[in-house]
């Protein structure tokens, strides 16, 4: 048996592995560069930075990946067996340490460079004279709050929330600031060109507000309000999907990011409020 392995060696196996090596690299490559699942185009400047970062990240990370498969496609054939003795190498600490530095200052490189655009929305606060809204979660669905005309959301009692009378939130009707309060749900008009700022709420379980377009992912969780801001620069219909498994329901959990113009959003504003 093994006089019949010196005679033939493993050409064979090694040339079939360096061509599944091959096809796998073109066939990813084609993938990628064929855009198929390529995200929705980006409605605001942060999201823009994002893009950027990704594609930085994407085509570092893609060259490397490419590299190191047509080098092991290469040592697979070339180091076949010929029927040759095995030589044993020690290896090599110079090679080692370049190539151990050289990934820590990729992999540290990009996440610095990609921490401004993700710093940019979570540790900066929204510009003033951002339009302020509130987003509260619940199973499965969203709720949406203007503050109305006054500018300011009226209290909230957890104690008031009822589906029967359609307080959903449970918003004080004694509260001042609550009377001229706009409850919506399934539709978050926004206008466009100017900053918003959602505060994210939960009423049971952990959910997560996601716009693809935005580039934008954030929990809501019980107990917290958190704000996120962004600045939408271009008209049209997003959907908002909730991207924590928060139960049976959670698959049909949507509602949709409208963004408008200035005289259509105000007018979205006087209809809601007419209907309250
Ligand atoms: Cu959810």
């Amino acid at each position: 048996m093994q006089a019949t392995n010196r005679q033939t060696g493993s050409t064979t196996a090694a040339v079939l592995f360096a061509l599944a090596i091959l096809i796998l690299v073109v066939y990813i490559i084609i993938l990628f560069a064929s855009r198929q699942y390529a995200a929705p185009a980006p409605i605001t400047a942060n999201a823009r930075d994002i893009d950027h970062q990704y594609h930085l990240t994407l085509w570092i990370t893609g060259i490397l990946f490419v590299a190191a498969q047509l080098a092991l496609a290469f040592a697979v054939f070339s180091f076949r067996d010929r029927g040759q003795r095995a030589r044993f190498f020690a290896g090599n600490l110079g090679v080692e340490i370049a190539g151990g530095t050289a990934a820590i200052v990729i992999f540290l490189g990009l996440g610095f460079l990609g921490r401004k655009a993700w710093a940019a929305v979570r540790y900066t606060g929204p510009p003033t004279g951002s339009v302020q809204i509130e987003v509260t979660e619940m199973q499965f669905q969203f709720v949406f709050r203007y503050p109305g005309p006054d500018g300011r959301f009226g209290r909230i009692d957890p104690a008031l929330i009822s589906a029967e009378t359609g307080n959903a939130l449970g918003i004080d009707p004694n509260s001042p600031d609550g009377s001229d309060d706009i409850v919506t749900s399934g539709t978050l008009a926004v206008p466009v060109g100017r900053p918003i700022e959602l505060l994210l709420r939960s009423q049971d379980v952990i959910h997560s507000f996601f716009v693809r377009e935005l580039r934008l992912q954030q929990d809501a969780v019980p107990g917290l309000v958190i704000p996120i801001h962004f600045t939408p620069d271009k008209v049209g219909d997003y959907d908002i999907v909730c991207t924590q498994l928060c139960g049976l329901g959670h698959s049909k959990m949507h509602a949709v990011l409208k963004v408008m113009s200035e005289t259509d959003y105000d007018n979205f504003l006087k209809q809601q409020a007419a209907a309250q």
